[in-house]
């Protein structure tokens, strides 16, 4: 297993749309594999294969409190949305410490492959549904500050920029 980069806003390699995974292969379990220990070690709930820069369906998603209950979604559609809406607070690993208020589905159901290439449908809700959307729109091309005013947008935007050139410059001088 090995970790992977994270792309981080406002990269545009995070606008790309993500290609349908032809066959489930070990090329894929691996590559999901990889996801899950990179999610795992950012303290992430989920990761898009988008945000590390290969633009494949491929989502991993665990929501649980032991952190032991992946949830794979390869090729995912969403067969229903409750008209109810939730509002939650939004993190992004590719958009590190920003956290802002998106509106979103308060259940969906997802159908798609799992890590076995079978399919399957699951109903979420909570944070997992919210979680689920969140992803299904990186590999879509579209990062949850999109969602936002444009003037916040530009605010997360200097704000990213700058703290790049602090790590570059920490990067130098050591
Ligand atoms: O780790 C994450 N936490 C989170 C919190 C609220 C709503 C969505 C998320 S997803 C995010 C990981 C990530 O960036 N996935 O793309
Ligand atoms: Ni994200």
């Amino acid at each position: 297993m090995a970790t992977l980069t994270i792309l981080r806003y406002p990269d545009p390699r995070l606008h790309k749309i993500a290609r349908p995974v032809a066959v489930v292969d070990a090329r894929i379990r691996q590559l999901v594999d990889d996801m899950l220990e990179t999610m795992r070690e950012a303290d992430g709930v989920g990761l898009a294969a988008t945000q590390v820069d290969v633009h494949e369906q491929v989502i991993v998603i665990d929501t649980s409190q032991q952190r032991d209950q992946p949830l794979v979604l390869i090729n995912p559609e969403l067969v229903w949305r409750s008209d109810e809406r939730v509002i939650h607070e939004e993190g992004c690993l590719s958009v590190p410490a920003i956290f802002e208020k998106v509106q979103r589905h308060a259940e969906v159901t997802v159908a798609a492959l799992d890590r076995e290439g079978q399919r399957f449908e699951r109903r979420v809700e909570g944070l997992t549904a919210v979680c689920v959307q969140h992803e299904m729109d990186h590999l879509l091309g579209k990062v949850f500050v999109e969602y936002l005013s444009p003037l916040k947008r530009e605010r997360i935007r200097i704000k990213m920029n700058k703290r790049t050139r602090e790590e570059l410059q920490e990067r130098q001088q050591a």
